[in-house]
């Protein structure tokens, strides 16, 4: 059975052993199994906490949650009612289709549009679909944002956001490489002051390690990223997701995190892309797509050792 809807969970099982399952709570996909050409027998690709909450009492600490409408803490003056990282990722999505079921891959579609709950907190129209693809070797995920309103009034009533696949890649962190960042700005928050957190660097690295606390927002960042570890590694391509961020809060942030399993941070490394500088913005009745594609790395590479 392809697809299975089991009390607020969907699970994608592929022809060829690959398989992913998602919750409908914050269309928060939890697990990603996929082999590659040389070792087919399909592995666990994502990190999600052991302490993680699954129930929908909170959002998950791991797997691919969904970032709308504002990454981190809110700054746009529509969002200033919101947590942080928006409300995508913890609001109920429907489950709307199966997209396609075939040896080429098992899609399902999830929406989400304003409740009350969500009206009480963020008053803008808006039509939220998800679709998660998986192939054989890969998992795409592309967010389709929709200006609902319907106003004929001047200025447009344009609907500004920001969108971000939070990916948890499974990994052993201070092994992991991240590339090609080299000569792209960005802002390190993990900086002291909010001055120096919004004061762009320029990467020098060849390879981005996270054996420091990493927590660092790349703008126009390239759009195809190698995340690689001896033996191991993912490639990600993006549509219309110009930046990515690398967070890693090894144990210095990571102890403070409640639903982080002991030394979880030794396991992950978080490469997300999305559009979070500055805000995207689409007019009534128009819609934005923001995909990405995760794929297996066949042979291992490596452009430069730790
Ligand atoms: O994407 C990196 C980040 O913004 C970090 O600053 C850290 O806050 C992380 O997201 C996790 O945020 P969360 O709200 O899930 O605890």
């Amino acid at each position: 059975m392809p697809v299975k809807q089991v009390s607020g969970r969907v699970t994608l099982t592929h022809a060829k052993g690959s398989s992913a399952e998602l919750l409908l709570y914050g269309a928060t996909v939890i697990s990603w199994k996929a082999g590659t050409i040389t070792e087919p027998q399909p592995i666990e690709r994502l990190f999600v906490s052991s302490k993680s909450a699954i129930d929908g009492s909170k959002p998950v600490r791991g797997g691919i949650p969904v970032i709308f409408p504002c990454f981190g803490p809110p700054s746009h003056p529509e969002h200033m009612k919101l947590a942080q990282h928006g409300f995508a990722r913890n609001e109920v999505w429907k489950f709307d289709s199966i997209v396609m079921d075939n040896d080429e891959g098992v899609s399902v579609r999830l929406t989400l549009e304003p409740t009350a709950g969500i009206t009480a907190k963020y008053d803008k129209p808006f039509h939220l679909a998800y679709i998660v693809t998986l192939a054989e070797h890969q998992i795409s995920t592309d967010l389709h944002v929709t200006n609902t309103s319907t106003s004929a009034a001047y200025p447009p009533d344009n609907l500004e956001f920001q969108a971000l696949f939070h990916n948890y890649i499974k990994a052993p962190a201070n092994d992991v490489l991240v590339f090609p960042l080299q000569s792209k700005s960005y802002f390190d928050k993990t900086e002291a002051s909010e001055e120096a957190r919004n004061k762009p660097k320029v990467e020098t690295r060849a390879g981005v390690d996270v054996r420091q606390f990493t927590d660092s927002v790349y703008e126009d960042a390239g759009g195809k990223y190698e995340v690689t570890w001896p033996g191991g590694g993912v490639e990600i391509t993006v549509r219309e997701l110009k930046d990515v961020v690398v967070w890693n809060p090894q144990q210095v942030a990571g102890v403070k995190m409640g639903d982080m399993e002991d030394g979880g941070w030794e396991r992950y490394v978080c490469v997300e892309p999305g559009y979070v500088r500055g805000f995207a913005k689409i007019e009534p009745g128009k819609t934005w797509i923001g995909q990405q594609v995760i794929s297996v790395i066949h042979h291992e590479r490596r452009i430069n050792q730790l």
